[in-house]
């Protein structure tokens, strides 16, 4: 059996503009992200997932889109792209881009001619609507930001639909040329040679405003039957060129759900799974979760998982800063591909910032601290990360947890990651040839086994605060080799009676 590339890959999300500024203004960059591509060969990872870099006045920091087709000047250009695909590809690193179908940017010249008139012949090209008497929006939804999912044009006298701000018109898919359009725009950057799309939103898309319905339905978290009609037409796009990948960011709570966007093969190849990312740290709960994922996940779904992203706060913050590599293992370790995002392989915590320095309009600053590359004692306040004043403070701990401080440490995080990534490629059980089994292993410890062929490993992570003894059937009476632990100072002996430490995981080569 033929698995393709992203069955098995370990993909990093690129926040450009807290990645690496290249001109000292302050922001990340496309050619600081080229500057910097060596880091991530040398972590070993196959894909870079980029967040949008896309013309926007950067209300949502660039998840507004003003224009689907070039990159914002504050980036770079459509030059520095295709010099980033080319230096990419050349260290065997694929590019996966973000591509934001729900809505676009007030700013978008579609949104400028649609507003124009109710005339206009991009008119339906967004959703607008006649309110309800008395002034009221047509219906009660609220945006995912706060207030009303409905802003009110008095020129031409209707409303149009945002889910997100009122920045945010969404998009009206059920207009052909509309939909046309959209796609387009995607094989725009498949001929530039992108190597698949991270889709935003996916559950908002096909949103159907009529009739008025109540704010019920709305936090039914929608995945609409018209959705998955996109997709497939989406999915059809990808099918027109060899090898390329579509990753949803399907926010629903419910796995069935999720793996509804997946099973039959001709909608998401992969969707990342926010049930997983916001369960406890618990191995019951872990356990728990993964087991229903591999139950719903029939016909051609695969797992995809994923701990960190541009939203959410960091697992060095939501779990204990002593967590972060077993979370790592926890995420390498699973069946699947797995998605990390800048500076997880350096255990960051989340940032403080300071009241006056918040921008976000949603709060999420603390995770999107620009990346320190080198302590500030020898870098300046930028770290490494601008010449300039970064956009945002970098970390507390950059002069401890900086890139090149942690690339000389072999007891490091970065070293850690390094060599589960290596670990991960090297041995077939790892990869998506090997089978997954999880044990009946109690309350304290997560541990499952991954076979193929001959090769077995056993992989466990203590998530309890307690020193434990694991005394599974599994490790047999021979003596078993533990090839990787947390604790880097673990001697790789006899793993019988394998006693695990607080927030340790092993990797053990089964007799
Ligand atoms: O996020 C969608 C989304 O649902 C988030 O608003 C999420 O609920 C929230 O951040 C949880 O804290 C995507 C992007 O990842 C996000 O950055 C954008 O702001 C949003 O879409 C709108 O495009």
């Amino acid at each position: 059996m033929d698995f393709p590339w992203w069955t098995r890959a370990v993909i990093y999300q690129v926040y450009p503009r807290s990645f690496a500024d290249s001109d000292g203004d302050g922001v990340g960059d496309l050619a600081g992200l080229i500057g910097r591509l060596d880091h991530l060969s040398a972590l070993g990872v196959d894909a870079v997932w980029l967040s949008p870099f896309y013309p926007s006045p950067m209300v949502d920091f660039g998840y507004d889109v003003a224009d689907y087709t070039d990159v914002d000047p504050l980036f770079g250009d459509l030059a520095t792209f295709d010099r980033l695909v080319a230096e990419a590809h050349a260290r065997g690193i694929r590019v996966v881009i973000d591509w934001v179908p729900n809505h676009s940017s007030d700013r978008h010249e579609w949104f400028q001619a649609s507003r124009s008139s109710r005339d206009d012949p991009k008119r339906d090209w967004y959703v607008w609507r006649d309110g309800r008497p008395g002034g009221l929006p047509p219906n009660d939804w609220v945006s995912t930001f706060g207030g009303r999912a409905w802003t009110f044009d008095p020129p031409s006298g209707q409303w149009y639909l945002h889910v997100f701000a009122s920045a945010q018109p969404d998009l009206n898919w059920a207009n052909p040329h509309l939909a046309e359009a959209m796609l387009g725009t995607l094989r725009f950057w498949l001929d530039r040679g992108v190597d698949g799309f991270r889709i935003d939103v996916v559950q908002e898309l096909g949103s159907i405003p009529d009739p008025p319905s109540p704010q019920a339905d709305w936090a039914r978290g929608q995945d609409w039957p018209e959705g998955h009609a996109i997709v497939r037409r989406i999915r059809g796009v990808l099918e027109e060129y060899d090898d390329r990948m579509a990753v949803g960011e399907v926010y629903v709570l419910d796995q069935e759900r999720l793996a509804s966007f997946l099973v039959t093969g001709d909608e998401l190849h992969l969707a990342h799974n926010f049930v997983f990312l916001r369960a406890a740290w618990s191995a019951p709960r872990m356990r728990a979760v993964i087991e229903e994922f591999a139950r719903v996940a029939t016909g051609a779904a695969w797992p995809t998982w994923c701990l960190e992203n541009h939203d959410h706060s960091r697992v060095a913050t939501r779990y204990g800063p002593g967590r972060a590599r077993a979370a790592a293992l926890l995420l390498l370790g699973l069946r699947g591909c797995a998605f990390m995002f800048q500076g997880q392989e350096l255990g960051l915590p989340d940032a403080e910032i300071p009241p006056g320095a918040v921008v976000d309009i949603d709060g999420r600053d603390p995770v999107r601290a620009p990346m320190p590359w080198e302590p500030p004692s020898v870098a300046g306040p930028g770290a490494g990360f601008t010449t300039g004043t970064p956009w945002l403070p970098v970390v507390q701990e950059a002069e401890r947890l900086a890139a090149s401080v942690q690339r000389g440490d072999p007891g490091s995080d970065l070293a850690f990651w390094t060599r589960l990534i290596a670990l991960r490629r090297e041995l077939a059980a790892l990869g998506p040839e090997g089978s997954e089994r999880l044990l009946d292993s109690g309350d304290a410890v997560l541990a499952w086994v991954r076979e193929a062929g001959d090769e077995r490993l056993l992989i466990a992570i203590n998530m309890s605060a307690e020193r434990v003894l694991c005394d599974l059937a599994e490790l047999g009476e021979a003596p078993a080799h533990v090839l990787l632990s947390t604790d880097s100072g673990r001697p790789d002996d006899d793993a019988r009676a394998l006693g695990l430490a607080p927030d340790e995981g092993v990797v053990v080569r089964l007799p």
